[in-house]
């Protein structure tokens, strides 16, 4: 069969810790349908679908080029039945119907537009469907209660509903770096999430904050962020302390994905310069000064921000987590906050099932020997469960 002679064979690892995935993606078709279906999943809390479509979208991420036949995925990990039927329509007719038919559905519009807002989750949005709220404008009409984060995320829909560019986040960087310094002389801040993955635009923007002594960075966030809010940084910000105790907390609860570090949600009012457009791409090099795009809202069910509408603004809004970690377990904060979700969840299920050990932001516990392994670097943390280290820039799964 002319096919299967000419099929390529790609060898790739089960665990997405294993491979090495960068933002090069040569099945973008591929991986957007798959996607598509994983997060309809995700928003309809059906996490173990959820999982299947995310392996399978990964495993195609890091192939080293594009799928054109259906027997070049022959030999190939976490491809299940369902994800396989996907890829063959996809290969053969350029889509899929179950994926536009989602798409298009108006449970996943709705479920879509109302987890859009800050503090609304998977939860919430089904309750409101089930009240007959689908849109943002029968949101308001409703005269639901909502909570603080909600309330700003409603008010900052439009902004926080906008990729957040890389000069974005160096420019809030600075900020955060001026402060924290002010308040813990000696402090290190790092940019985490997907920026330290190398991605050029992101949901928000993740720092991780500690200090070289351990036990200096206990109670930080609070002193920085009422220093942020008296300077005007802060539309909305909510600090809860650290509760992580390893005496109590026991391996058991650590290969959950919550950690319980001392961290602020915030939404950052940034003051964007002239050179950067709404969306944050900076602007060519020429003299026009002028701000380019004219920012008239058109949320979803005509919300207007702040009721400017087409008011000119000379900032925006982005979402922000600061978390803080004491030095001691740095390299797990590190690591844990790095992503990708799926590298993550994946480096923890290798833990656990090819290791007996333990992982999480905060700690590694291997259950055989009934101990924790310290590290002081996500290097260490690699060699400890047998992994080839993957830098962050190729944890893009
Ligand atoms: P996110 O900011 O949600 O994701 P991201 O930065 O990879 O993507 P985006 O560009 O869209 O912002 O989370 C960053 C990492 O932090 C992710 O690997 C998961 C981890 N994380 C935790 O460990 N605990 C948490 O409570 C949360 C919210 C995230
Ligand atoms: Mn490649
Ligand atoms: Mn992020
Ligand atoms: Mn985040």
């Amino acid at each position: 069969q002319i096919n299967e002679a000419a099929a390529v064979v790609f060898s790739v690892p089960s665990y997405a810790c294993q491979r090495r995935t960068t933002l090069q993606n040569h099945n973008t078709v591929l991986t957007e349908a798959l996607s598509l279906l994983a997060e309809n999943a995700e928003l309809n809390e059906e996490d173990g679908r959820a999982i299947a479509f995310r392996r399978s979208e990964a495993v195609l991420k890091a192939l080293p080029k594009a799928v054109t036949n259906l027997a070049d995925l022959r030999g190939l990990p976490c491809l299940g039945e369902h994800s396989l039927k996907i890829i063959k329509d996809v290969l053969k007719d350029g889509v899929s119907s179950e994926v536009e038919t989602t798409r298009q559905s108006d449970r996943y519009k709705a479920l879509k537009v109302l987890t859009g807002i800050f503090g609304v989750g998977a939860k919430t949005a089904d309750r409101w469907i089930k009240m007959g709220i689908s849109t943002l404008h029968q949101l308001q009409a409703s005269g639901q209660t909502l909570n603080q984060a909600q309330q700003a995320g409603l008010e900052h829909y439009e902004d926080l509903n906008q990729p957040v560019a890389k000069a974005e986040a160096d420019a809030i960087g600075d900020v955060v770096q001026k402060v924290v310094l002010s308040v813990l002389p000696g402090a290190l801040i790092t940019l985490i999430g997907g920026f330290r993955r190398g991605k050029p635009t992101g949901h928000d923007v993740d720092f991780l904050i500690t200090h070289p002594e351990e036990g200096r960075e206990v109670g930080l966030l609070p002193k920085v962020a009422s220093l942020l809010k008296s300077q005007g940084f802060l539309l909305y910000q909510k600090t809860t302390r650290n509760s992580y105790l390893e005496s109590d907390d026991g391996p058991a609860r650590l290969s959950s994905n919550m950690d319980r570090f001392e961290r602020c949600f915030s939404i950052f009012k940034l003051e964007m310069n002239p050179g950067t457009t709404r969306s944050g791409t900076p602007r060519s090099s020429s003299r026009t000064e002028s701000q380019s795009d004219d920012h008239s809202p058109q949320t979803p069910g005509g919300v207007h921000e702040n009721g400017l509408e087409s008011r000119r603004r000379s900032w925006r809004a982005v979402r922000v987590d600061l978390v803080v970690s004491p030095i001691s377990q740095f390299a797990f904060a590190l690591l844990g906050w790095t992503g990708s979700k799926l590298f993550e969840r994946e480096m923890r299920r290798w833990a656990g099932h090819e290791k007996a050990m333990s992982l999480s932001s905060h700690a590694l516990y291997d259950t055989k020997q009934r101990r924790y392994l310290r590290a002081a670097s996500e290097e260490e943390i690699f060699a400890h469960l047998g992994l080839e280290y993957i830098p962050p820039s190729q944890r893009n799964a």
